[in-house]
């Protein structure tokens, strides 16, 4: 067996969302988009190759996976096979310190440190540029959890050019994201397959693709002046424009519950009574609410005394890849 390698992932919020692809085979998006990545969202795998297996091994949260189950790591270790001189089968063990598939994008996550652990383990030495170009095929967000902090993924062409940059690594700014689980299940459409049936039926992806370049130029001088209020109407406009492609598709679906509208309208009041802070949401119902560190202790409490203390998570600006030897 060959020496095991362990990597560290930290999930990513997008602020300007990546929903559709150009190209699905390689997971080149429609669109760049821009996220933050976060400190309490993680996983953690650990991957060795080994002659003596007769397939890949994966498990996930202390549970073995099945063929079917495993299927896209198998994808993917088949990706770094070919990249290296590695044919054997390898074990994988992972463990996601995430509410998985809760919206808390645990994909972005899962294949950042997978790409991670899996390339060294196979003795490639890859550099986080080309680290982020293979963790993009094994889900799109991946590409952007090798980078700590505030990262851009240029949606590129082509596989060599198609990969996430830094915007800023070292946050030195007192943000929050105060993460509200509604729902900790599986969300019934997948993000592959909501994101596909929007590129492919909405007639508003012409618009979203021009909404999605207007934001990156708003929101990236924001960043990087601190300007908090454009940064955070930039995302919550966004986040609703993305979900719009979802309800003008057809058929058409949502992520929303009903909880999810009484918390936009919880976000609104607290903005009404002077605590300025903003939504956003992926492909499920939960919200990440965007604050300022002064105002966490009011909103954590707003939203515990509404949904629950359990129900609230609070989250910084996290690191990119770590490699725990
Ligand atoms: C994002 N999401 O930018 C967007 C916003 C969800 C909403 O990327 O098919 O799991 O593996 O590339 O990355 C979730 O979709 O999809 C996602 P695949 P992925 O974070």
């Amino acid at each position: 067996m060959n020496a095991a390698v362990t990597a560290r992932a930290h999930t990513n919020i997008a602020l300007v969302k990546y929903w559709g692809k150009a190209n699905t085979d390689l997971i080149i998006p429609q669109t760049s988009s821009l996220s933050l990545t976060l400190d309490q969202f993680y996983t953690e795998t650990t991957v060795a190759f080994d002659e003596g297996l007769t397939s890949d091994h994966v498990s996930v949260n202390h549970q073995v996976l099945t063929a079917q189950q495993a299927s896209k790591v198998h994808n993917f270790l088949n990706l770094v096979r070919q990249q290296s001189s590695r044919t054997s089968f390898a074990r994988v063990t992972s463990v996601n310190h995430v509410p998985t598939a809760a919206g808390l994008a645990s994909s972005a996550s899962a294949f950042a440190a997978l790409a991670g652990a899996a390339s060294r383990a196979a003795g490639l030495s890859l550099d986080r540029t080309a680290l982020s170009r293979l963790a993009r095929r094994g889900s799109g967000s991946a590409t952007r959890s090798i980078f700590g902090g505030f990262v851009e993924w240029h949606a590129g062409h082509d596989d060599l050019s198609s990969y996430a940059v830094p915007l800023i690594e070292k946050v030195d700014w007192p943000i929050a994201v105060v993460a509200l689980i509604l729902d900790p299940h599986h969300k019934k459409v997948s993000s592959r397959q909501g994101m596909q049936n929007s590129v492919n039926t909405s007639p508003y992806y012409p618009a979203w693709k021009q909404i999605v370049a207007d934001d990156l130029a708003a929101i990236k001088p924001a960043i990087l002046a601190q300007d908090f209020t454009t940064v955070g109407e930039t995302l919550e406009s966004n986040a609703m424009r993305m979900h719009a492609l979802t309800l003008s598709a057809w058929p058409p679906y949502s992520y929303f519950n009903g909880d999810t509208l009484t918390a936009m309208q919880t976000v609104k009041s607290l903005r009404h009574e002077g605590i300025e802070c903003y939504y956003t949401l992926d492909a499920g119902p939960n919200l990440k609410i965007f604050c300022e560190a002064t105002n966490v202790a009011t909103i954590r409490t707003r939203l515990a005394q509404q949904f629950g203390a359990d129900n609230v998570i609070v989250a910084q600006p996290g690191p990119g890849i770590q490699f725990l030897d």
